[in-house]
């Protein structure tokens, strides 16, 4: 075993009160980490005082609902001073969404982005887990002490579910399927989680039917979509809730580049896919950057569009 799981463990022994942190507009990994992580400590130590905190995020609000809750936290300085911080999930610390934690005595940092910055007294950063709530099962297996009972189970299979979208991505290996299969054995119910992640309004299906339909495309294979905020008062979508239809342009027959742009008072973002060429050095060209086939980039006016319909053409 890694020497850094007996020391987290150690830690987590030592201290009484023990604080978990994730990230900004947490989604369900982040959110699996911080519940799995608490939901095990718990079962192990039940005399200890075990926090969550963080923002509020509607669409995993199933899985737990934080302790000490961003931007209105109530408790002062004090309180953080004695306990053991831990970060799971968050590769920077700008993005850590309370930043109360560096108020601990201790900070460990749990993730499996790749690390930007070296925050923490203890990191445990391991870019083969395609989740962070895989991490903590991992680690929950690693010590006879641990339990898992079923409010973290449902936790760690959610996040391990959306980090990989649903079993999709090249990350996902033996261990996340064993890990899976341990969790179900946990009292994670696969229809119930399903079912939780699958909801969607009215307003948001009806928005996604308007995009299938008004699409636009070009005759060298790049589809693309652009929202401005009278399209999304139109629908009653936020800014997020809008952007996160970007999948929908991609795997569409012969366009093997897609784009989503979102207007936003005088912003213009692209968020720029791909499942043929790499795209990030178009990205890079607009003010952009990421991945080489997820990336983003900023329009300064809408005559740049045109300029970057003809960079991604290129590509194609
Ligand atoms: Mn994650």
């Amino acid at each position: 075993m890694e020497k850094i799981l007996k020391t987290i463990y150690k830690k987590i022994k030592q201290y009484n009160k023990i604080i978990i942190y994730g990230h900004k507009r947490p989604d369900g990994d982040c959110y699996g980490a911080q519940f799995g992580l608490k939901n095990i400590i718990q079962n192990a130590f039940p005399e200890k005082e075990v926090y969550v905190t963080g923002e509020i995020s509607e669409f995993v609000s199933f899985v737990g609902r934080p302790d000490i809750v961003v931007p209105t936290d109530e408790k002062d300085d004090s309180f953080y001073q004695d306990a053991l911080s831990i970060v799971v999930d968050t590769a920077t610390q700008d993005r850590v969404s309370n930043q109360k934690y560096t108020l601990g005595l201790e900070v460990i940092k749990i993730d499996h982005h790749i690390p930007v910055d070296q925050y923490g007294d203890y990191q445990w950063v391991d870019t083969n887990f395609p989740s962070c709530a895989q991490m903590i099962a991992y680690f929950s297996r690693q010590f006879k002490k641990f339990k898992v009972t079923k409010p973290g189970a449902v936790a760690m299979y959610t996040g391990i579910l959306t980090d990989t979208g649903r079993f999709k991505y090249r990350g996902v290996t033996e261990l996340t399927h064993q890990i899976a299969g341990f969790l179900l054995t946990r009292g994670a119910d696969v229809e119930e989680i399903d079912q939780h992640l699958s909801i969607e309004t009215l307003d948001m299906i009806r928005f996604k039917g308007y995009i299938y339909q008004n699409l636009k495309t070009t005759d060298k294979g790049f589809v693309y979509f652009i929202i401005n905020e009278a399209l999304r008062n139109e629908f009653n979508l936020s800014y997020e809730e809008a952007s996160s239809t970007v999948n929908l342009l991609g795997g569409i027959q012969g366009f093997p580049v897609w784009a989503l742009i979102i207007e936003d008072k005088n912003d213009i973002r692209v968020r720029l896919r791909s499942n043929g060429p790499d795209i990030d050095g178009v990205a890079n060209k607009f003010q952009g950057g990421g991945h080489k086939k997820a990336a983003g980039a900023t329009l300064k006016n809408w005559d740049e569009l045109n300029d970057l319909i003809e960079e991604v053409h290129k590509l194609i």
